[in-house]
């Protein structure tokens, strides 16, 4: 009788600070745009499961948010969903920008109190610098911390990815498929509108106002010609809702315009949406406010 080989399968965890490119890396190593990715630090919020599955295998990546000492309500939801990822991981990518390689106290405390997880250390963005430094900022780290292993990457080029599949795939051990092979990801449709549409804001607003808006998906609705999407963005104090709408409208009808091609393209179906922005008084330093937009 032929032996069918064992079936694998693990959580990987992708922590790091702000910026260091663990979105751009998850999307890559996926092959497929789950995560949203901005130039600006602390884009992401959520915990973002990326699925990547063979006949005998699953990964299931998990994107989170960049890790800071937290001063908000938000922030600190967000870094309880990278206490949470760590938790649930059998492997942790700590992913270090080569050009902003100072790893901060709280990430090495977070490793020291775990046990059974291999802990990778990746170096990213190396297409921004030398050989060289790449190996000193790999050296300096690894004198904090003893990792399992060390690999050097650009998530934005793919150099490096192939050999980093080869290793997590190495290191994942026997297990059921925990999600139907097809998966990407979990999250409904409107979770991911929401994050596109935030993807934007990032994109074209300035200064607090990312940081300062949530996005409330307020109705969907799937009509035979075309997905009608109404949302709100939430902003934090009433001076912020002028600089969101614009002198005319016109800011806002910018990001309703890229916004729209964006979820075009995601659902392939033509989109009408529909943007109202709203305040409410200091959301993201109210626990209550912050769970209710879903942190
Ligand atoms: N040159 C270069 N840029 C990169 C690389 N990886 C990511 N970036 C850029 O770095 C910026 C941040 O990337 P993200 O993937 O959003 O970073 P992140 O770690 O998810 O950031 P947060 O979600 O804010 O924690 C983006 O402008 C990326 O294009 C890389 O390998 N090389
Ligand atoms: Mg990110």
């Amino acid at each position: 009788m032929e032996n069918t080989p064992e079936h694998r399968s693990g959580y990987v965890a992708i922590i790091g600070k702000p910026n260091a490119g663990k979105s751009t890396l998850m999307n890559r190593m996926l092959g497929n745009k789950v995560s949203i990715t901005t130039h600006k630090p602390q884009t992401t919020r959520h915990q973002i499961l990326g699925i990547h599955s063979e006949e005998d295998l699953q990964i299931i990546f998990l994107d989170t948010p960049g890790v800071i000492d937290p001063s908000y309500e938000l922030q600190k939801a967000m870094m309880k969903t990278v206490d949470r990822a760590r938790r649930d991981a059998d492997i942790i990518l700590l992913i270090v920008d080569v050009t902003d390689y100072n790893v901060p106290g709280r990430i090495f405390k977070m490793f020291s109190s775990m046990k059974n997880k291999e802990i990778f250390l990746i170096i990213n963005k190396i297409d921004k610098t030398s050989d060289q430094q790449c190996q000193a900022v790999a050296k300096e780290i690894q004198g904090k911390f003893d990792f399992d292993d060390t690999l050097f990457v650009s998530a934005l080029n793919g150099e490096g990815l192939q050999q980093l599949m080869d290793t997590i795939k190495e290191n994942i051990t026997s297990g059921p498929p925990f999600y139907p092979k097809d998966m990407l990801s979990e999250q409904p449709v409107r979770f991911f509108v929401a994050e596109m549409i935030r993807e934007q804001l990032f994109l074209l607003y300035h200064q607090e106002i990312p940081y300062s808006s949530t996005i409330d998906i307020v109705q969907y609705d799937e009509r035979d010609d075309l997905d009608y999407i109404s949302a709100d963005i939430i902003v934090n104090r009433e001076s912020q809702k002028g600089i969101l709408i614009g002198k005319g409208g016109k800011a806002i009808k910018k990001l309703g315009k890229s916004a729209r091609e964006v979820i075009q393209a995601f659902v392939d179906k033509k989109v009408y949406l529909d943007l109202h922005v709203k305040v409410r008084e200091k959301w993201r330093e109210n626990p209550s406010h912050v769970r209710h937009y879903g942190y």
